[in-house]
């Protein structure tokens, strides 16, 4: 097969889903010391999906996150280690230290933000295409989701209307298999969810959310869909989290040995690197010297947010509401 991205886009691509993957390993290990405040929900696992979509847009084009949100902001641009600082609640965070692990948000990235709400996301996501068709400037957004949102009315709602407004928007649905310990198996009537997608009148397709390119190359034809003014599309990627729903969650509802095996099996940066080094796009060098930077700007995120200042004590009315 001939090379789809040139070996620099590979190897951002790369880069970017290592991020992801090392950022949520090395929060496993800091959780439980203490020192991160409020809830973490980890998304190693499903970084081939944040980073295939995220790679076909620009720096214009928008996402809305869900509570699982680290991987779709490292996608998007928003640098290590002020996420870092947010996540540790302190000042030099993306969002002041005052928004954590489920609030982050970076609108000079096109990051519009993670969302405690689940199924809050893709209103939003139509809101910000709403404005984009109406302005005619050809950006797109885009709303992540979660097996679960998609059985949310506000999902629905938004859908219908993206549909009858015909606005620039993707609604990704990231299927790992479970809404907090419910499987989606039981949780979803209609078991397929593209199809469900479909009946709100747009196209809908299911892609493996484990391959980079199978993600990448179904993402690149919605948005270039969006972009030329024929409205939105659903993609509905499979795969599965390697962590539990949030951090310290005991996974009862889970086999003993289903993580191991879907980490032998579903690894998406296993399969990225087996197939870039095969074909004989990437050397493997070139993919552990980017693994090794990687894990040196981790450490040093990590040693600098917990040396870092927490929000000063005045702070802590301010960014409650905004001016337009
Ligand atoms: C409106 C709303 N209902 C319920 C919850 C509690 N809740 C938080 S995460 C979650 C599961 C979401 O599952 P899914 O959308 O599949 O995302 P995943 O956690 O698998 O990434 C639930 C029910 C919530 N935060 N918001
Ligand atoms: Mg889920």
């Amino acid at each position: 097969m001939s090379q789809p991205l040139s070996a620099e886009q590979l190897l951002g691509a790369w880069r970017r889903m290592v991020t992801i993957r090392e950022f949520e390993e090395r929060l496993h290990r800091e959780m439980p010391k203490g020192m991160i405040p409020g809830f973490t929900h980890l998304y190693s696992g499903q970084e081939a999906i944040a980073v295939g979509v995220c790679d076909t847009l620009d720096r214009e084009d928008v996402i809305v996150s869900t509570h699982r949100g680290h991987g779709h902001c490292l996608a998007k641009g928003c640098e290590v280690k002020p996420m870092m600082q947010e996540i540790y609640g302190r000042a030099g965070g993306l969002c002041g230290g005052k928004g954590g692990s489920m609030h982050i948000a970076d609108f000079s990235k096109g990051m519009l933000g993670a969302n405690g709400i689940v199924g809050g996301g893709p209103p939003l996501a139509t809101g910000a295409a709403l404005a984009f068709r109406n302005l005619g400037n050809r950006r797109v957004s885009v709303g992540f989701g979660g097996d679960g949102s998609a059985n949310q009315g506000t999902v629905f709602e938004a859908m219908n209307m993206a549909v009858v407004l015909k606005v620039p928007t993707l609604f990704v649905f990231e299927n790992n298999g479970y809404s907090e310990n419910t499987a989606a198996d039981y949780a979803i009537g209609a078991r397929d969810l593209a199809e469900r997608c479909a009946a709100f009148g747009m196209p809908a397709e299911t892609g493996d959310g484990t391959d980079f390119f199978d993600v990448y190359e179904r993402t690149q034809r919605a948005v270039e869909r969006a972009r030329n003014g024929e409205g939105p599309s659903s993609l509905v990627f499979t795969c599965t989290r390697f962590f539990g729903h949030f951090e310290g969650d005991p996974q009862k509802y889970r086999a003993a040995d289903e993580v191991d095996t879907f980490r032998q099996t579903m690894d998406c940066l296993s399969k990225f690197r087996d197939r870039v080094t095969g074909e004989g796009w990437l050397e493997e060098a070139a993919l552990q010297q980017v693994h090794d930077e990687v894990l040196a700007l981790i450490d040093e995120a990590v040693e600098e947010a917990m040396a870092a200042p927490l929000p000063d004590l005045a702070t802590l009315t301010t960014d409650v509401y905004t001016t337009y």
